[in-house]
């Protein structure tokens, strides 16, 4: 599959009826993450990926993400330099 964030997995495609409409193609993705040992990390690493458009937050844990995202809005430098100005990094 294209586009796969590095250290991700594309787990499925899940559009909402809504999403479907505007013809959005949303992503779900799992993302390793690498530095965060607390639950303040899972707060600073959800804020951060949290300010991307066309983005939702599914989960966070310590270490990994689970990210829903608009394909076409959100690419993996997106996604890394969000999770890197949050502090950690987007293991590859
Ligand atoms: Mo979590 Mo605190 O890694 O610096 S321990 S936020």
């Amino acid at each position: 599959m294209k586009n796969k964030p590095s250290g991700g997995r594309i787990l499925e495609y899940r559009n909402s009826p809504s999403e479907q409409k505007q013809g959005k193609i949303m992503k779900t993705a799992d993302l390793k993450i690498e530095g965060m040992t607390c639950s303040h990390c899972v707060m600073s690493v959800k804020q951060g990926l949290a300010k991307l458009p066309e983005l939702r937050v599914e989960d966070v844990q310590i270490g990994s993400a689970r990210v829903v995202f608009d394909e076409a809005k959100v690419s993996e430098t997106d996604l890394a330099k969000a999770i890197e100005e949050a502090g950690y990094s987007l293991i590859p």
